[in-house]
């Protein structure tokens, strides 16, 4: 039975950027809230919004947009063909190419039903299938040759049905085959109280404890992870058929299912008090942004994620509170974010004459930010971070 444990209010879609000619126009709002199902420890989102709203033709996030997620994929991909040596990869999300171009042609390819981004790997020679995963693309991809590996990163926590995925992936892994899932981890988010991590697209925000009930009906297994710091610190599951006899169970499963048993990812309590805990995070961050606004301080966004929408109406920030956003994603930019309509500029390095004070929408890449804004720190230019507690830095 799914256990409502959180309630983060009216929420507009995540990814939907506001045009200044709609700005008037009402947006579509859904009552974002959480549950927890104490049969499978699954945590999702009580109300789902179409998949077709969300993941459209013009889905403003792409993943090549930071350093960080660039170098993640390029190191993964080497391990990738160094542990398994694949003769052929499919990538299900495969987004703007940021992990299939560290492949040949030949050997790989993607699954991106945002058509925006498929015409990307499209223009660069990347087989990409601009349709959603599901047993009939399965079939079409493989009717000649089964795949080595196959990667999603991202996309798991996206896809309500998960008959439709694992079926289909059943149907595409070879004999020897190796399923890579990659998503945050739900032990990171509590520990972060990152409640941002949940917001229209992400149904899911998998525990390893979940995964591996979920997979138990697919005849599939977890054989290892590893835990990666990507996205505020995510999960790479390695998974093979239970008749698989290739790979051999790691001991980091069991110690990672100790280490969530631990923290109590199988108890509803442990829910409960993490809402306590996002409930004292709002207050403190606003807080923050008063004092700020006493104060004068001129305070801009970085990062206009989906992760902010979450914490901008949740928290009921707005204009007054954020000047504006950068953002370095030419789709986003000259657009609002939703909900808050705060807008979105295009990015420029920090300039302490023009600001006091950022808020790090994309906390998750905290180094990578601040690495690049060396010159905006040193002149006395501080970040406020939500993460793990809402703090100026
Ligand atoms: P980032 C998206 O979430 C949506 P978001 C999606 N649902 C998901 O699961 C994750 O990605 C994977 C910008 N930026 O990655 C680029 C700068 O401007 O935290 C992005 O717009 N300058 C698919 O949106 C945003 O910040 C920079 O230096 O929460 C980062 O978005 C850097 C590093 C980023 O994901």
């Amino acid at each position: 039975m799914i256990k409502k444990f959180l309630d983060l209010g009216y929420q507009p879609l995540a990814n939907s950027y506001v045009l200044k000619k709609n700005l008037k126009r009402k947006e579509k709002i859904f009552k974002l809230e959480v549950g927890f199902n104490n049969k499978n420890y699954l945590v999702s989102i009580l109300k789902t919004i179409s998949k077709e709203k969300m993941f459209n033709k013009d889905y403003p996030y792409k993943s090549s947009e930071s350093y960080t997620m660039r170098k993640s994929f390029k190191e993964l991909a080497k391990k990738i063909k160094k542990l398994f040596k694949p003769e052929f990869i499919i990538e299900i999300g495969s987004n703007d190419g940021a992990f299939i171009t560290n492949f040949n042609k030949k050997s790989i390819v993607g699954v991106e039903p945002c058509k925006n981004l498929a015409q990307i790997t499209k223009n660069k020679k990347y087989i990409t299938y601009s349709e959603y995963w599901n047993q009939k693309l399965s079939k079409k991809i493989t009717k000649t040759k089964k795949a080595d590996v196959i990667y999603s990163a991202n996309t798991l926590s996206h896809i309500e049905n998960f008959n439709e995925i694992f079926e289909a992936i059943n149907n595409a892994l070879s004999e020897k085959g190796v399923l890579i899932l990659e998503d945050p981890s739900l032990l990171k988010c509590l520990q972060n109280v990152a409640y941002d991590q949940f917001y229209c697209e992400h149904i899911y925000v998998f525990s390893t404890l979940a995964l591996r009930e979920i997979l138990k009906d697919f005849n599939l297994e977890i054989f290892d992870i590893e835990n990666t710091k990507t996205h505020g610190g995510s999960n790479r599951y390695y998974i093979k058929k239970k008749d698989n006899n290739f790979y051999k169970i790691s001991s980091h499963v069991k110690s990672e299912i100790k280490k969530e048993l631990n923290f109590g990812l199988d108890k509803f309590s442990t829910y409960k008090k993490f809402e306590k805990k996002v409930k004292i995070s709002k207050k403190n961050l606003l807080n923050i942004f008063n004092t700020l606004k006493k104060n004068k301080s001129r305070v801009i966004g970085y990062g206009a994620t989906a992760k902010s929408c979450t914490v901008l109406n949740y928290c009921g920030l707005g204009n007054e509170d954020i000047k504006y956003f950068f953002d370095t994603t030419s789709y986003k930019v000259n657009k609002y974010l939703p909900g808050s309509k705060i807008l979105i500029k295009k990015y420029k390095k920090l300039d302490r004459r023009e600001v006091d004070v950022v808020y790090l929408g994309a906390w998750n890449f905290k180094e990578e930010i601040f690495n690049k804004e060396k010159s905006f720190i040193k002149n006395g230019g501080k970040f406020i971070t939500h993460v793990p507690y809402p703090k100026i830095i």
